[in-house]
C-alpha cells in the first residue's frame, strides 16, 4: 500500500463513509494530517513544564530486573478467561483478550489454549516423534535430533473451528471479543517442515494420507491428507521464539497453517503413513457438523476469511463525541489478507480500511480507520477480502447454510454449528456504550 503514503489533501480528511468514517490516509501520512483531523477536539491538555512533577518512581532507585519478564503489575486485568478453572477432567478453554491486545502477535502467556485432557507434563529429554505406517524407513526423532534438521520460521494464526459460536445464537450474546472470538490467536512458529522428515522416511506412493497423534492421555488424533503435509505442514518446535508453551504442545506440535484449530496436534509423538482417513474421534464426531438438511460437513479443514473490530468493542466504551480509530483483526485461510471494509452505519456504506504491513499469507492482519465519532448512535462492522477473492459471507447467508440455535451458545464443546466467519457487529450507544447486536 505504498501508493497511500503520499501528503493527504485537505479532502482527504473530509468523511470518506457514514457517520463520520474518515479516510485512512490520515493515520498513514502522520502528524500534520492527524492533527488536523482532530481539530475541535482534544485528546491532550495545554501544559506548563513546571506542573510535571516527580512521582516516587522517579527519586529512587528501581526494582531488581527478573530473570523471566512479566508484565506490569499494572496490567493483571490483560488474562486469558478459563472456562474450567480448576482443571476437572474434561475440556479446558483459556480465551484471548483480544480487546486488550492490539498488532497481530499473541503473547505466549495470552494464546488460547484449549486441552481435552489437561496438559501433558511432557519430559523433554523421553519425548519422541516416531514416523511410521507406509514409509520405506520408519524413523523415531528426539527433540535434540529435531533440533539438527534445516528450521523454518512463519507466522501463522490457530482458530479452533469452534470460535466465535455464540453468532450461531438466535439473539446476540452479550460478551467481549474476548468470549465471543478468543479461541483464535497468532505467533510465530519455528520448525521442521514435516516434507523434510517425510522425504526422510521415504513414504510409499500408495500412501495419502497421515494420522497425527498426541502424547495426552485422550492421545488427540487427526487424519491430514499428504497433499497439506507435503505443502506447508510444520513440526512446530518454537513459539515466539522460546519453546512452545506447556498449552500450546510442548516440546513439539503439528502446525497445518490455515487448517481446523483441532488438527494441529500437540504433544505430537506420532506420524503414520495410510491410505486412508482414520476417522477419529474429533474428525467423525466433534468436527463434523451435522447440517440443516441432515448430512454431516466432513471433512472441514480450512478456517475461511474472517475479521472482527477489537476497538471499540464491549468493554471498551467511548468517552465522548471525538476522534477514534477502529482497528481489528483480519485473517484468512487461504492466503493473504488483500482488503478490510468498515462501516459505522450499520452496512450502509463503507470506508476502506489501511492493512498493517507486512501483510502475511494465513496470519492475522491488523486493519485501522479513523473515526470522527459525533457521539450519536452508531453500529460498526467490519468486512474483509483475501487474495484468493474470497469474502466474508453475511450472517444471513451463513444461518441459511448451517441453521442457527434458538438458545444462547458460549460453550465450543456444546453448539451443533461450527465455522462461523460471518461479521461481528458492534452498536456505540449515545453514551459510548458498545454492545453485540446483529446488523
Ligand atoms: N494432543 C492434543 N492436540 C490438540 C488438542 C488436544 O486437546 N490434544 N486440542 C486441539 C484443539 S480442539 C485446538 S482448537 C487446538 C488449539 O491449539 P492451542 O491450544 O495451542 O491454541 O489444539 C488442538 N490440538
Ligand atoms: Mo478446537
Amino acid at each position: 500500500m505504498s501508493g497511500d503514503r503520499r501528503t493527504p489533501k485537505w479532502n482527504d480528511l473530509e468523511v470518506v463513509a457514514g457517520n463520520g468514517l474518515l479516510d485512512r490516509r490520515v493515520f498513514l501520512a502522520g502528524g500534520a494530517a492527524f492533527a488536523a483531523a482532530i481539530t475541535g477536539y482534544t485528546l491532550s491538555e495545554p501544559v506548563a513544564a513546571q506542573q510535571l512533577v516527580d512521582a516516587p518512581w522517579s527519586t529512587t532507585a528501581g526494582l531488581p530486573i527478573p530473570d523471566y519478564g512479566v508484565p506490569s503489575r499494572f496490567e493483571k486485568l490483560v488474562a486469558r478467561t478459563l472456562s474450567n478453572p480448576s482443571g476437572a477432567p474434561r475440556t479446558q478453554h483459556a480465551r484471548t483478550p483480544h480487546q486488550l491486545l492490539t498488532g497481530t502477535f499473541t503473547p505466549n502467556g495470552l494464546h488460547f489454549v484449549i486441552s481435552h485432557s489437561g496438559n501433558p507434563d511432557i519430559d523433554p529429554g523421553t519425548h519422541r516423534l516416531v514416523v511410521h505406517g507406509m514409509v520405506k524407513r520408519p524413523l523415531s526423532f528426539t527433540l535434540d535430533a529435531l533440533g539438527r534438521y534445516p528450521m523454518q520460521s512463519r507466522m501463522t494464526f490457530i482458530e479452533c473451528g469452534g470460535n466465535s459460536a455464540p453468532l450461531f445464537s438466535r439473539e446476540p450474546v452479550q460478551g467481549t471479543a474476548q468470549a465471543l472470538h478468543g479461541l483464535g490467536s497468532c505467533a510465530e512458529w519455528t520448525g521442521v517442515m514435516l516434507s523434510t522428515l517425510l522425504e526422510e522416511a521415504g513414504v510409499d506412493p500408495a500412501a495419502t494420507w497421515l494420522v497425527a497423534e498426541g502424547a495426552d492421555s485422550l492421545a488427540v488424533s487427526r487424519s491430514v491428507p499428504i497433499a497439506k503435509a507435503m505443502d506447508d505442514a510444520m513440526i512446530a518446535l518454537y513459539q515466539n521464539g522460546e519453546r512452545l508453551r506447556p498449552g500450546n504442545g510442548y516440546p513439539m506440535r503439528l502446525l497445518l497453517p490455515g487448517w481446523e484449530g483441532n488438527m494441529n496436534v500437540k504433544w505430537l509423538r506420532r506420524i503414520k503413513l495410510v491410505d486412508m482417513p482414520a476417522m477419529s474421534y474429533y474428525e467423525s464426531r466433534t468436527y463434523a457438523p451435522i447440517l440443516p438438511n441432515g448430512k454431516a460437513y466432513q471433512f472441514y479443514f480450512l478456517q475461511e476469511i474472517k475479521s472482527f473490530i477489537t476497538h471499540p468493542s464491549p468493554g471498551l466504551s467511548l468517552t465522548g463525541p471525538g476522534v477514534y480509530e477502529i482497528s481489528g483483526i483480519a485473517y484468512s485461510g487461504n492466503g493473504r489478507i488483500a482488503k478490510v471494509m468498515v462501516t459505522a452505519d450499520g452496512g450502509t456504506s463503507w470506508a476502506q480500511a489501511a492493512l498493517q504491513e507486512p501483510v502475511h499469507p494465513k496470519a492475522f492482519t491488523r486493519f485501522r480507520v479513523p473515526w470522527r465519532w459525533d457521539g450519536t448512535p452508531a453500529v460498526l462492522q467490519s468486512r474483509a477480502w483475501d487474495e484468493a477473492g474470497n469474502v466474508q459471507p453475511t450472517r444471513a447467508q451463513i444461518i441459511a447454510q448451517r441453521g442457527e440455535t434458538a438458545t444462547a451458545v458460549t460453550n465450543a464443546a456444546a453448539f451443533p454449528s461450527q465455522h462461523y466467519n460471518g461479521p461481528t457487529s458492534w452498536a456505540v450507544g449515545p453514551g459510548g456504550d458498545v454492545t453485540h447486536v446483529y446488523a
